[in-house]
């Protein structure tokens, strides 16, 4: 019996936890620094030292939330001229320091021209993670042949006397359409499902102590959020109406706990303007891939919208994810601080503390929801004008 004789028991628990020890050292990075010994007296050495206020994060802590070394099948996806250079390296720095140095998730870069030597040896640097740079196919950007430029002109002209921003645009155009339906097609974004958009010269203000892409993978989540807000009326004039009729044609695509709430005060009849800025979303390619958004993009592209109106890839996302997933699918990162002009989401609380924000929590869009969710009416081309106001009330209200 073991009792009989302690000794032989002591080492052999010994030998079994050095064993262990050893084989967690060379099997996972993170253990091993984690438990290295210098680690470790620093951190007894931390502990020994009074003075230091309980409340500050711990720095180290980032380190060891993967140790489990379980990642998901994702990328940041980066859309960028070359002259886009300084706010990509702006953007990317940011998200490495907050989040990625730590998960060393692969970056993929597309511009619809070949990147410069330059801009590829600049922003490679900044990350240690795989990173690639891809070309956008032709058919995947410019305005169809088929597109009557005259009409598409007389849109555009119409939305710049009426100061609307990127009226006169059509590389905008170019790029939301390309948002809308085609970037999840590209050839470097095949290997991904889950993907993390990201744009020049956004910031992101808090750490990142967990993998968002494991917990969009982990909830069945297919969308998500920092910042929701109205659209500019006159960019859409027909958008709702094709998707009543898209509705109408095609009801097996709808699903049956959708979110149509958070898209209308009035069961579908008139579409409220709420949608989810999309320059900042977390979400699953293969919903875009699938069966019901393809024929969605496909029968709003037929309409000529992206060219003859303004159709964001905002409103197409957000109107898709929340009409063809289910309501509980869709998900708000209340805890990552991000801004990109002229808003910005800034968590509060403990997360604001824990997460070492930089950022002023009520600076917060979202936060004044004491105004009425009135659509915008007065249209300058200054952001300033857009109403300060936010959907985020109401995606809370109908989302719980
Ligand atoms: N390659 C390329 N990227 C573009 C073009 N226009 C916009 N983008 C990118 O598309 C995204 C949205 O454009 P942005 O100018 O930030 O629009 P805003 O955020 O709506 O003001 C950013 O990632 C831009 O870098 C373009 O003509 N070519
Ligand atoms: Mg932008």
């Amino acid at each position: 019996m073991t009792v009989l004789y302690p000794k032989r028991y002591l080492t052999a628990v010994l030998v079994a936890v050095i064993t262990l020890h050893y084989l967690l050292s060379i099997t996972y990075d993170n253990y091993g620094r984690i438990s290295s010994f210098t680690n470790i007296s620093e951190r007894i050495r931390t502990n020994e030292e009074p003075t230091e206020a309980p409340s500050i994060p711990d720095l180290n802590r980032l380190q060891y939330t993967n140790a489990s070394g379980e990642s998901a099948n994702a990328t940041f996806v980066l859309l960028a001229r070359n002259s886009d250079l300084a706010g990509v390296i702006n953007s990317m720095q940011s998200a490495e320091d907050r989040f990625n140095r730590f998960y060393n998730y692969p970056w993929v870069l597309l511009n619809e021209e070949p990147f410069t030597e330059e801009f590829k040896s600049r922003v490679s640097v900044l990350t240690r993670a795989p990173i690639s740079f891809g070309q956008i196919p032709k058919e995947h950007w410019y305005q169809p042949e088929w597109i009557d430029e005259d009409r598409a002109r007389e849109g555009r002209q119409k939305m710049m006397a009426k100061q609307i921003i990127y009226g006169g645009s059509v590389p905008y155009r170019n790029m939301c359409r390309f948002n809308s339906g085609f970037f999840f097609r590209h050839e470097l974004l095949q290997p991904y499902r889950y993907y993390w958009r990201v744009e020049p010269d956004v910031r992101f203000f808090c750490d990142l102590d967990y993998d968002p892409f494991l917990y969009m993978q982990k909830h069945d989540k297919v969308y998500s959020f920092t910042i929701s807000l109205f659209e500019w009326e006159p960019t859409i004039p027909s958008l709702w109406r094709t998707v009543k009729e898209f509705i109408t044609e095609y009801p097996h695509y709808v699903e049956n706990h959708n979110a149509m709430d958070f898209l209308s005060n009035d069961g579908g009849r008139t579409y409220n303007l709420c949608h989810f800025w999309s320059n900042f979303e977390i979400a699953d390619m293969d919903f875009w891939r699938s069966e019901a958004y393809i024929a969605f993009f496909e029968y709003l592209e037929l309409k000529g919208g992206f060219y003859y109106e303004r159709w964001g890839d905002a409103p197409v996302h957000s109107i898709a994810a929340a009409l063809f997933a289910r309501r509980d699918q869709i998900h708000f990162f209340r805890d990552i601080g991000y801004r990109h002009d002229p808003f910005q989401h800034c968590p509060s609380g403990e997360q604001h503390t824990q997460n070492r924000c930089a950022c002023d929590s009520k600076d917060t869009f979202g936060q004044n929801t004491s105004l009425p969710p009135v659509p915008l009416v007065k249209l300058t081309s200054s952001p300033l004008d857009y109403t300060p106001n936010s959907c985020l009330a109401k995606f809370e209200k109908l989302f719980g």
